[in-house]
C-alpha cells in the first residue's frame, strides 16, 4: 500500500504540474503548504475600515428608502452602472488580470480599467494579487478571504482586519510580472483616489442630475451608494455563500461550489467548484454563457476583434475529472 499511495501522491502532483503548465499564472492550489501550529495569530479590527463599511451600508439602506422616488431613467441609469462595474471585476480584474483566460486590445483594457474604478475594490493590480494567493491557497492562513473562518469573515470580516502574515508573506513571492509590465494596470494604480471618487461617486450622480434633472438626492444615494454596496455584496458572495452552499461536480475535496443564485447576482462568477477546479477557463463555468452575462461580454469582444485567445477545458477533461473528483452531483447542460 505504500507504493499504492506513493503513486497516488505522483499522480497528484503530475496532474498539478500539467495543470500549472497550462496556466500563465499562479493561480493554481499549492498542497505542499502547511499551515503554522500553534495559536493563531490575534485578530487585530480596523475600526477605519468597520465605520466606513457600516457607513456605506446605512448609505445605501437610504438609497432603498428613496428607490421608490426614483425615474425610470434613474433606475435603468442605475442597472447600467451596476453591469459596467461589474464587468470591471468580472471581465476585468477577475477573468482577464487574475487568471489570464484570454487576451485583450488596448482599447478593451482601457474601458475594463475604467469599470474597475467604478467598482471601487481595491486596484487591478492589488485586487489581482489578492485572488492568486486566495486561489494559491485556498481556505488556508495564506487566503486573504479564508472561508474555513466562517461567513462572515469571508464575506466582509476580512476587510475589518489586519490580514494573516501568511498573505502577506506569501503574496510577496507570487510572480506579478505580467501585472507590472501592463501599463493600463500600473496607470489605474497610480491614478487610483482620483479615478474612484469621479468613476465611482461622480459619473454615476452627474448624469441622472444633468440630464434628466434627477434630485441630487436620489442620484447620490440609488446609482451612487446603493449601486455600490450591492455590487460589493455580489461580489463578497462568491468568498462567502459560493464557499458554503451548492454542489461540488467537478472536486468533493474542495469548498467552493456551484450556486445559481451567486451566479446571477455576480453575472456569471457562482460556478466556483469549476472555478476552483479550472481557474484557466475563461467561461468560469462548464455551461459557456448559460447564466453567464460576463462570458457573453467576452465572447462579443471576441467577436469584435477586440479580443482573444479565450483559454476553455475540453470536454474529455471535464469528464475525466468529474468521474475522478466529482461528487456524483454532475448534470450535463
Ligand atoms: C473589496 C475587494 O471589496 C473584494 C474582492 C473580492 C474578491 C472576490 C473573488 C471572487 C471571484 C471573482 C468573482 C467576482 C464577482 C464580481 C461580481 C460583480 C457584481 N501579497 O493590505 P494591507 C502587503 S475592496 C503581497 O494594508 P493590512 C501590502 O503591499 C472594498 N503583499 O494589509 C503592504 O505592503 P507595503 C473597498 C501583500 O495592514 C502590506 O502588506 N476597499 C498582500 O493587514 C500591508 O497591506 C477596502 O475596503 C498580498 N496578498 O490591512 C479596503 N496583502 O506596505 C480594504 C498585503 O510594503 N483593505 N500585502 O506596500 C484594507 O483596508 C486593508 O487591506 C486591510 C488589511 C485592513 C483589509
Ligand atoms: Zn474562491
Ligand atoms: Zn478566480
Amino acid at each position: 500500500t505504500e507504493t499504492e499511495t506513493r503513486t497516488h501522491h505522483d499522480g497528484k502532483q503530475q496532474i498539478r504540474r500539467a495543470v500549472a503548465e497550462t496556466s500563465s499564472v499562479e493561480d493554481v492550489f499549492d498542497d505542499t503548504y502547511k499551515e503554522q501550529e500553534g495559536p493563531k495569530p490575534p485578530t487585530m479590527l480596523v475600526w477605519r475600515n468597520i465605520i466606513l463599511m457600516s457607513v456605506l451600508h446605512v448609505a445605501a439602506l437610504y438609497g432603498l428608502v428613496l428607490l421608490p422616488s426614483a425615474s425610470v431613467s434613474t433606475l435603468a441609469w442605475t442597472a447600467v452602472c451596476y453591469l459596467i462595474s461589474a464587468l470591471g471585476v468580472t471581465a476585468g480584474a477577475h477573468r482577464l488580470w487574475s487568471h489570464r483566460s484570454y487576451k485583450a486590445s488596448f482599447p478593451l483594457r482601457v474601458f475594463l480599467a475604467l469599470a474597475n474604478s467604478m467598482a471601487f475594490q481595491n486596484d487591478i493590480y492589488e485586487w489581482a494579487r489578492d485572488h492568486r494567493v486566495h486561489h494559491k491557497y485556498s481556505e488556508t492562513d495564506a487566503d486573504p478571504h479564508n472561508a474555513t473562518r466562517g461567513f462572515f469573515f469571508a464575506h466582509i470580516g476580512w476587510l475589518m482586519v489586519r490580514k494573516h502574515p501568511d498573505v502577506i508573506e506569501k503574496g510577496k513571492k507570487l510572480e506579478l510580472s505580467d501585472l507590472k509590465a501592463d501599463k493600463v494596470v500600473m496607470f489605474q494604480r497610480r491614478h487610483y483616489k482620483l479615478s474612484v471618487v469621479i468613476l465611482c461617486f461622480a459619473v454615476p450622480m452627474f448624469v441622472p442630475w444633468y440630464f434628466w434633472g434627477e434630485s441630487l438626492s436620489v442620484a447620490y444615494f440609488v446609482p451612487g451608494f446603493l449601486r455600490y454596496a450591492v455590487m460589493l455584496n455580489a461580489t463578497w458572495l462568491v468568498n462567502s455563500a459560493a464557499h458554503i452552499w451548492g454542489n461540488r461536480p467537478y472536486d468533493k475535496t474542495i469548498n467552493p461550489r456551484e450556486n445559481l443564485i451567486v451566479a446571477l447576482s455576480a453575472i456569471g462568477e457562482g460556478f466556483h467548484n469549476y472555478h476552483h477546479t479550472f481557474p484557466f477557463d475563461y467561461a468560469t463555468s462548464e455551461f459557456g454563457c448559460k447564466l453567464n452575462l460576463t462570458t457573453a461580454f467576452i465572447d462579443t469582444m471576441c467577436f469584435l476583434g477586440l479580443a482573444k485567445d479565450p483559454k476553455r477545458v475540453s470536454k474529455e477533461v471535464i469528464t475525466a475529472r468529474v468521474q475522478r473528483t466529482g461528487e456524483g452531483s454532475h448534470k450535463s447542460g
